[in-house]
């Protein structure tokens, strides 16, 4: 799998990331193939974590996911999944390598900035959750 999904969750766009978020995918090479913003009603929130759904965190999660815009993109290069997994960072910002963008603009393990697929298996189903096929430009 040479594609991923990110996500710019609502406190990176409330507070004003999308373009520095931006501008280190398309440093790293990565190609955006697909991108809409929109915002999450509570049942497309509650699908796409839905493997997280029996997790102490979950009605959080959701409730966060939702409360404001996000950024959807697709993102396409050699090794995607790890290349945008690891300018992300760890979950947890205060775990986070420096300089990644977790480390730098996350405020908690909850509000983090940023989301990416976690394998192959998870970007085809996180991918064709929000995109069909002629929504992406390959
Ligand atoms: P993501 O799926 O968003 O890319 O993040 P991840 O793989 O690094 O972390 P994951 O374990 O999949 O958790 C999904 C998201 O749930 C929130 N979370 N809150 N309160 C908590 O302990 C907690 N743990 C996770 C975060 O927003 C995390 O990114
Ligand atoms: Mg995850």
């Amino acid at each position: 799998m040479n594609k991923t999904l990110a996500i710019i969750k609502p406190d990176g766009v409330a507070n004003g990331l999308i373009g520095e978020i931006i501008k280190r995918i398309e440093q790293e090479g990565l190609k955006i193939i697909g991108m809409r913003m929109t915002q999450l009603d509570r049942r497309q929130a509650e699908g796409f974590y839905y493997v997280h759904r029996s997790r102490p965190f979950f009605h959080s999660l959701i409730e966060y996911m939702t409360s404001g815009p996000v950024v959807l993109m697709v993102l396409k290069g050699p090794n995607a999944i790890d290349r945008w997994r690891t300018l992300m960072g760890a979950t947890d910002p205060r775990k986070a390598d420096p300089g990644t963008i977790r480390a730098e603009m996350g405020l908690n393990i909850e509000r983090n900035v940023v989301h990416g697929s976690d394998s192959g298996d998870s970007a085809m189903y996180e991918i064709n959750y929000f995109f069909k096929g002629s929504d992406l430009v390959e």
